[in-house]
């Protein structure tokens, strides 16, 4: 096979780039590891910025985007057993933010590439990237039993945080900044009415956060330690622990029932550096992660995408003066999210060694949040996501 770009890696930013690069007229081929089944099954994030939904809608995906998903005009906080702080993004930021499911976006942008006819080869085994600095890239893998070659111009690496690509780029070339947090979430779906707002808490027990999917599927979260497993948590320890950790009136309106999935992540911020290695470009989690707690990893993922796929197209009309700054630009978005996740992180859960001290600062941010008209503003703004 030959194609303009080869694209490793068919989750969001993967899929969304053969897209627009589509549209544009640029070609390209995308390869997956896992079937279509299982990427659509995996549950992930749930918060937009306001600016990932104005591009998704700029390139025809924002009919279902805006019928199933919801707009918050704020966030809630609860802190100091019953404080409530509020954020209130479209009167300080000026936008809201939208609560709309990965998988629903997966789900839209599978049934984009198959109404443009695109290629994606799922279940690809074995992916190995060539000549990556040379003058005739290439990318090997088995599917369907059979050896497969794509030569092509360049190679986005948009395979995540376990995917092969980073590993293309010698360690000599990369820095990789890294910070593993001491703590994990423990994440269920439940078929009950969630909150009518998103709910982040700080709490002795630990951090908590009530999302949602849709009117009749809530979406919850509570901290927990890293050697635990889904089988220490029954569905009524996570209902119990959960509302512990909110303040009253909040718990009292929490709405439990059966989980109908429940799983672990553990938390960790991570950036490489550079993004760009000869002709290969990594975009998403390949790049880069942060904690969930900002809500911003499918987001970054989506900012990679608008700003590659802008220099892409740039430089098949001729100017490669975007392609080359790529790293460099998509940069600054990343370590300004990357901060903003790390601060929430910090500022909302309990940390095993901490003393009473690390809780008093704390408490002092929240109060000042509390106090302070401009510092929420301040978040809002980064919750909601600067303009590209
Ligand atoms: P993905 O989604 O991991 O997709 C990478 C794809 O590459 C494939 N792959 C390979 N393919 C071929 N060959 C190989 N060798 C390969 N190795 C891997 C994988 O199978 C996969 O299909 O990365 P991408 O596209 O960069 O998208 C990133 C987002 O998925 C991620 O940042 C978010 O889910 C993070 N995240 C959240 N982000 C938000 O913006 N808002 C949120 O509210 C939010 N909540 C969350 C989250 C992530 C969570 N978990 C589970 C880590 C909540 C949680 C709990
Ligand atoms: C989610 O709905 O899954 C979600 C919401 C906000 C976050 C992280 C995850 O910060």
């Amino acid at each position: 096979m030959k194609t303009q770009v080869a694209i490793i890696g068919a989750g969001p930013a993967g899929t969304l780039l053969s897209l627009i690069l589509h549209q544009r007229g640029v070609s390209s081929v995308v390869i997956e590891r896992q079937s279509k089944h299982y990427v659509l099954d995996r549950v992930r994030a749930g918060v937009l910025e306001w600016t990932s939904v104005e591009l998704l809608e700029s390139i025809g995906m924002g009919q279902r985007l805006h019928a199933e998903g919801h707009r918050h005009d704020r966030v809630k906080i609860g802190w100091g057993g019953n404080e409530i702080l509020d954020i209130e993004f479209e009167k300080l930021a000026g936008r809201p933010m939208m609560a709309y499911g990965q998988t629903k976006i997966q789900e839209d942008l599978y049934a984009a590439v198959d109404h443009e006819g695109l290629d994606i080869v799922f279940e690809s085994s074995d992916v190995e990237l060539h000549d990556v600095t040379g003058d005739s890239p290439y990318v090997t893998f088995t599917a369907g039993g059979e050896s497969q070659r794509i030569d092509c111009d360049y190679i986005a690496g948009c395979d995540g945080q376990h995917g092969v690509s980073r590993t293309a780029i010698p360690d000599h070339v990369k820095t990789d900044y890294e910070r593993a947090y001491p703590f994990g979430w423990l994440g269920i779906l439940s078929e009950t009415p969630p909150l009518p707002h998103l709910l982040y808490a700080n709490n002795e027990r630990g951090f908590a956060l009530c999302s949602e999917r849709n009117p009749m599927l809530s979406r919850y979260y509570v901290q927990c330690p890293l050697d635990d497993t889904v089988k220490d948590w029954s569905d009524d320890r996570f209902w119990s622990e959960l509302t512990a950790r909110l303040p009253d009136d909040q718990a009292a309106q929490v709405v439990t029932g059966p989980s109908i999935e429940k799983s672990i992540a553990p938390l960790r911020s991570q950036v490489i550096e550079p993004m760009q290695y000869g002709n290969l470009f990594l975009a998403g989690d390949a790049a880069h992660i942060v904690p969930p707690t900002g809500a911003k990893g499918l987001n970054l993922a989506i900012a990679d995408v608008h700003y590659l796929s802008g220099a892409f197209v740039a430089r098949y009309g001729g100017d490669a003066t975007k392609l080359e700054a790529y790293s460099e630009t998509a940069l600054r978005r990343v370590w300004s999210s990357v901060r903003f996740s790390w601060w929430m992180t910090v500022l909302l859960h309990r940390f095993p060694d901490e003393s009473p001290f690390d809780q008093r600062m704390r408490e002092e941010d929240l109060a000042y949040l509390t106090r302070s008209e401009t510092a929420r503003a301040s978040v809002a703004q980064q919750y909601v996501g600067l303009d590209y």
